[in-house]
């Protein structure tokens, strides 16, 4: 279908046009781009029909328009577009999207400050060069520095944590329509992938109609790509990218199955039908069967019948291929369907086994909640202990504490536990540290104040860019280090901000191994540090690992169901996460490790 590439270039001929300032063409351009963008009908096979004169028939489109139609068609290209563009050679169909800016001001900025494309426009926006121009101003300056910012954010992928509650809001709304039967948001949202690109919602519907309605209205709706009664795609205010789909009831299944992806396990998926005989597809899993067919002649045919032997469910298609039941989490060809072949999927962790969570961070340092109020929420978000683990004093800007203060610290979660007990609950606060993993390795607080300790993280929080070979040794020093329990964050990294350091992986994981150290899963949503396939070795080794939200406030806790996502995407069980034991056997254990 050629008819979006076509719109696409006469959309920017009309603002070429508009640069020059001339009259009434830039908007027919304009018009004429949108109609051909919304054609049922490929434009190619329109000119195939009937030439020149049925291009002419296209709403808006006049013999002008049509020639270069034609001339696309046949040649690839536009002369009198590439004209123009040569005139202006600027990045136009990107710089049109930063707010505030139009064909006439892009013009303007490339004559008189050479800006091509959105880092010129950005170089330019910094050092103050656009606020001083003529007919711009600071404040059009700053807006196009957001402008920007909102474009990359929304150009490159989302964190699935911090997407997720946009996401959560627009699927409960849905469910919500009584024409709706059934939502579920399916592609790398249901494989609890880091990042997603975009959002891939189904839904069930007798009446898609003022479902797709409702869907393109929504108030935080910026665009609206497509509305169909099958199929419906709009952009939201933070930049999401929105599809929803309707399914037919009995093939939901196959179609959960197929979008939810990934591509390349459900291609594998396919094979295994092909394998069979049978042939899968986004509607059910089919056999195919040779029927005698009589003619009108009385003549008798074989054809090819298809019927549905699965796929109403995910659960009866994977049966149907000989396959146990793989989790979304699990779909990325990575061995999950030959393990599913032969019965050896692991029995993942699931989204309510934890029981404590070893990683928190206090107003005593950089937290925004008292230790009680992180008791508080952490008790009705169902868990049943966590550790206090405030950054130590060579963090400053956190004002980590030493080791007088850390005694202090003790003695306060004492009192707390304490009337915890008054009150009849079983909760319990543990005494821990976040300490921070000096450049040579050793840590920030002395033995004696550690060995009085429940939990002993330690991790990273300088010297990012160590040689490899140094950075590794010093973190493996940690590890042995008998003091420290867990590992925290073991590699630094933030998604879509900054590179794990350098380090050897491997050899952190083998030394743990030896040592029995605990490494982490740090479930804020731009760390989940460790990575799946790093969780995977894990596994495979018999390391075990903790998850813990790293809070900085008593909201956070509701993230520890994306470092629990990463668990399962690396295969992990309930055995491997230590935080899943009730108090006594994880600190038993812990206790045990120590050497
Ligand atoms: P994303 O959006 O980049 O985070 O990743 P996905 O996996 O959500 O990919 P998306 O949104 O392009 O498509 C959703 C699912 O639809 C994808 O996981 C698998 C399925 N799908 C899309 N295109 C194809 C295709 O060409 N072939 C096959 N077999 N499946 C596809
Ligand atoms: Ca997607
Ligand atoms: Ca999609
Ligand atoms: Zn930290």
């Amino acid at each position: 279908m050629k008819n979006h590439e076509v719109a696409k270039i006469l959309l920017e001929i009309g603002e070429y046009l508009d640069m020059q300032s001339i009259a009434f063409k830039p908007r027919a351009y304009e018009k004429v781009a949108g109609v051909i963008d919304g054609l049922e009908e490929d434009v190619e096979q329109i000119y195939e029909r009937g030439g020149l004169k049925a291009l002419e028939e296209i709403p808006g489109v006049g013999v002008s328009i049509a020639e270069k139609i034609e001339e696309y068609l046949k040649t690839g290209r536009i002369k009198y577009y590439e004209e123009l563009k040569k005139k202006t050679p600027v990045d136009l169909s990107t710089l049109t999207q930063v707010e505030g800016l139009g064909p006439k001001k892009i013009k303007k900025l490339y004559e008189k400050l050479g800006i091509k494309d959105l880092d010129d426009l950005e170089k330019a926006a910094k050092v103050h060069k656009i606020g001083s121009l003529e007919g711009f101003g600071l404040k059009s300056e700053e807006n196009i520095l957001q402008g920007i910012e909102f474009l990359r954010k929304s150009g490159g992928r989302f964190i699935l944590g911090f997407a997720m509650p946009a996401v959560k809001e627009i699927e409960e709304r849905l469910r919500r329509l009584k024409e709706v039967k059934k939502v579920v948001v399916a592609g790398s949202i249901r494989r609890k992938k880091e990042t997603i690109g975009d959002v891939d919602i189904l839904i069930v519907s007798m009446k898609p109609k003022p479902v797709m309605d409702y869907f393109t209205s929504m108030p935080e709706v910026i665009n609206v790509y497509a509305k169909g009664d099958t199929k419906s795609a709009i952009k939201i205010k933070n930049g999401l990218d929105v599809d929803l789909r309707v399914v037919p009831e009995e093939s939901f299944g196959a179609a959960l199955n197929y979008f939810t992806g990934s591509k390349d396990h459900n291609v594998s998926l396919r094979r295994k039908a092909m394998e069979k005989g049978y042939k899968l597809n986004e509607y059910g899993l089919y056999k195919i069967k040779n029927a005698k067919i009589k003619n009108q002649n009385d003549k008798s045919k074989i054809k090819k019948l298809e019927i549905q032997i699965a796929g109403k469910t995910e659960e009866d298609l994977y049966k149907a291929l000989g396959l146990d039941y793989i989790e979304p989490e699990l779909r990325e060809m990575t061995g999950e369907i030959e393990a599913a072949y032969k019965h050896k999927l692991p029995k993942l962790i699931g989204y309510d086994d934890l029981k404590g969570d070893l990683q928190t961070q206090s107003n005593w340092t950089d937290g925004a909640n008292s230790i009680e109020e992180l008791a508080q929420a952490a008790l009705k978000a169902g868990l049943e202990y966590i550790a206090i683990t405030d950054h130590t004093k060579r963090l400053a800007m956190t004002h980590g504490l030493d080791e007088k203060k850390l005694r202090r610290q003790m003695a306060k979660i004492d009192k707390i536990n304490s009337k915890f007990k008054i009150q009849n609950s079983k909760f319990k606060i543990l005494k821990g540290t976040e300490c921070d993993i000096l450049k040579d390795g050793s840590l920030d607080i002395d033995d004696k104040v550690l060995s009085q300790l429940d939990v002993v993280g330690a991790s990273v929080h300088s010297y990012f860019n160590l040689p490899k070979e140094e950075q590794t040794e010093r973190l493996v020093r940690a590890v042995k280090n008998p003091h420290v329990d867990i590992l925290f964050h073991p590699t630094g990294r933030i998604i879509n901000k900054r590179q794990a350091y350098e380090v050897d992986m491997d050899e952190i994981i083998n030394v743990a191994a030896l040592t029995g150290t605990i490494l982490e899963i740090d479930a804020l949503p731009d760390r989940l540090d460790l990575k799946d396939e790093h969780v995977r070795k894990c596994v495979a080794k018999g390391v075990k690992l903790a998850i813990d939200s790293d809070a900085h406030s008593a909201t956070h806790f509701a993230y520890l169901e994306y470092g629990i996502a990463q668990a399962r995407r690396g295969w992990a069980t309930r055995e491997d996460i230590i935080n899943t034991r009730p108090l006594e056997k994880m600190k038993s254990f812990l206790k045990n490790s120590e050497r």
